[in-house]
């Protein structure tokens, strides 16, 4: 059996509720994954949350509520707006789930008999909104003791902690980056990692006596897993690591993790350390993506200016939302999200650009010929020659991660359709009855080319793709692979109607 393609997102934090950011890491895997199905492959997308820790017993207790109860509430939330969004994920798993937490009890046995992991006692720093370990050295300011990631306050820890042999992986990651240049993505991303392992790994505490909402250490009850170091195992749990080894078999190694950078150390350092140790093969590639802001400014909910996805899908459709996100900033760098390059580019290129090619060609094929596709004789053409150029660079832009050059891509086919309309201008041929069979061709040309649109852009926006092939008359296609002759001919159009309404500045 050919194996799935592997894809995941981050298992998101539930203190909060989600916002733009965690839309864009789902919208950016799930365009991914519909992509291949596009292409005809079996997929397996996971995505989900992390539930335990000390920053959800905070916020829990905060909420006066137990933790499982409050996570239960946020998870909702999540799903909620991944149906919204049009998310097609194959599971949603949580760490609070039975089958995740045996799994990390599991591999933490087997770890240990390994030789990997060893009692000691952990003194030091710890940031409680990364749940993160850090060092002295690492600090921005010393006497003020702030995260050098996110900037906030630490706390100095002191405890027994079982520890993880990450010192002893090194050598074997560097091998690993080295052999496998396509394992960090972007490619900016790997010097800072190589340099990381360079400057000396040290073991890893993965066990907290200080926290009591997390999975039971199975070598020590008075202990509880790290919570990274529990959530990390979600990626083999998710997929029968321990109880379905036809689907592990089947999906494992993962093909992409897709991760915000923040978190690009944890998944391509630590957890492929804890692959190596469990004699597992690496995933083929972890990508670390940019960070949004919000109007020039880092979106924090103290500052009340998170972008709220559910108010973007109100006012202008979820494919609007994931169209915008994936083509304004190129996939890997930071962005800024702000409501008038939104508009800017709703009304260029949704509105104007494909929205009007739609419209108008449909119009004059209602016109000109009954409102049905023209039977003709199909001959090479331009639009042809083009589609089928575009189709492959797409394709390779895509499967390198390169969103928007995707995008930009695709464009170039959508305005070229345009320009071939107006350098045709049917509505001139169609004042000369010798012109009727040249008509037809130019009309089924264009329309063919707009199927080929209509599906290349299915994987950003799955509605408005579904719309654009039901205006062509079509209802089953759902494949890129056989381009021309798949367009039937004499069927009728469907009704057609406006796909993007221009918003109003
Ligand atoms: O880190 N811009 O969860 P988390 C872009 N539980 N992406 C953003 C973003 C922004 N402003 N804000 C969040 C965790 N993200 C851990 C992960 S995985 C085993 C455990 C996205 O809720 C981005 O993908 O803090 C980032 O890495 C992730 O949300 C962090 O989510």
């Amino acid at each position: 059996m050919e194996k799935k393609i592997y894809i995941t997102t981050p298992l998101y934090y539930i203190n909060a509720s989600p916002h733009i950011g965690h839309a864009y890491t789902t919208i950016a895997a799930d365009v991914y994954a519909r992509y291949f199905k596009l292409r005809g492959k079996d997929v397996f997308f996971l995505t989900g949350t992390d539930e335990h820790g000390q920053k959800i017993e905070e916020a829990a207790k905060e909420a006066g509520k137990a933790p499982k109860d409050f996570a239960d509430e946020v998870v909702e939330k999540y799903q909620d707006l991944w149906e919204h969004l049009k998310i097609e994920y194959n599971k949603f798993i949580r760490t609070t789930d039975d089958e995740h937490k045996k799994t990390v009890q599991k591999i933490i046995e087997n770890m240990y008999e390994k030789g990997d992991i060893y009692k000691g006692e952990y003194e030091g720093l710890y940031c409680i909104p990364c749940e993160s370990f850090c060092l002295e050295t690492d600090l921005l300011d010393k006497d003020s003791k702030l995260c050098p990631d996110c900037g906030r306050e630490i706390q100095v820890v002191k405890e027994e902690s079982y520890f993880f042999k990450l010192s002893k992986y090194a050598d074997k990651l560097l091998n690993h980056f080295n052999q496998n240049p396509d394992f960090l993505a972007p490619k900016f991303r790997a010097s800072e990692m190589i340099n990381f392992i360079k400057g000396g790994l040290k073991d890893l505490s993965i066990s907290r006596t200080a926290v009591d909402w997390g999975i039971k250490f199975p070598l020590n009850n008075e202990h509880s897993v790290y919570v990274w170091f529990d959530a990390l195992i979600n990626y083999v749990s998710g997929v029968g690591y321990l109880g379905d080894k036809a689907l592990f078999n089947n999906t494992w190694p993962c093909d992409l993790h897709f991760v915000g950078k923040e978190i690009y150390k944890f998944h391509t350092i630590i957890w492929s350390a804890m692959l190596l140790s469990l004699d597992l093969q690496l995933p083929k590639k972890v990508f670390g993506h940019g960070w949004w802001t919000f109007e020039g400014e880092k979106m924090s909910k103290s500052k009340g200016n998170v972008v709220d996805p559910y108010k973007v899908i109100d006012d202008y459709g979820a494919d609007a939302l994931r169209f915008f996100v994936l083509r304004e900033v190129p996939f890997g760098n930071d962005g800024d999200f702000c409501m008038h390059n939104f508009t800017e580019k709703y009304n260029n290129e949704l509105a104007n650009e494909l929205g009007n090619l739609f419209s108008r060609s449909l119009k004059m094929v209602s016109k000109y010929c009954n409102h049905k596709v023209p039977v003709v004789e199909i001959k090479e053409n331009i639009l042809k020659e083009k589609s089928q150029e575009v189709i492959n660079e797409f394709e390779r832009e895509i499967e390198a991660v390169h969103f928007s050059k995707a995008l930009n891509k695709l464009w170039e086919l959508v305005r070229f359709t345009n320009k071939y309309i107006e350098d045709e201008a049917p509505w001139k041929l169609a004042k000369d009855d010798l012109n009727a069979v040249y008509l037809e061709e130019v009309l089924f040309n264009i329309l063919a080319t707009m199927r080929v649109i209509a599906l290349l852009v299915s994987p950003f926006m799955p509605e408005s793709s579904d719309r654009m092939l039901r205006q062509l008359g079509i209802t089953e296609d759902k494949h890129i692979d056989i381009l021309w002759k798949e367009l039937p001919q004499n069927i009728s159009i469907g009704e057609i109607s406006v796909l993007f309404p221009k918003i109003d500045i």
